[in-house]
């Protein structure tokens, strides 16, 4: 037991340090927030291999953005009311990857550009 609750600081405390110098090489933070109008911003651009944080807030209850899906990058997670969920990516391909509900009624686009 004490191993298993060790264990866990360690991986807490490693989290923490990786996510310490995750903010020293600039990771892109883009917030994108869930309204009736769907998400907003719906475009957004990132750089190709870079790290970046996608937070999402749903903010209201009348849509049905209770969950965002990004097909492409085998991503689907679940959007309570008022909580930031942070999705981390670091696209290794450049284009557009689309993120959608689960109906894909309400859509966005992260454009994916070269490294300049
Ligand atoms: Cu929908």
């Amino acid at each position: 037991m004490k191993r298993v609750i060790l264990s866990i600081v360690c991986l807490l405390w490693s989290t923490a340090l990786f996510n310490h110098h995750a903010g020293y090489a600039k990771t892109k933070d883009i917030t994108i927030t869930i309204n009736v109008d769907g998400f907003n911003p719906s475009k957004i651009t990132v750089e190709k291999g870079k790290a970046a944080r996608l937070v999402f807030i749903r903010k209201t209850d009348k849509t049905c953005a209770t969950k965002v899906l990004i097909p492409d990058l085998n991503i689907n997670r679940e959007l309570p009311l008022n909580k930031p969920v942070v999705i981390n990516i670091q696209p290794e391909k450049s284009g557009v990857i689309g993120f959608a509900c689960p109906m894909k009624m309400l859509k966005g686009e992260m454009r994916v550009t070269e490294k300049k």
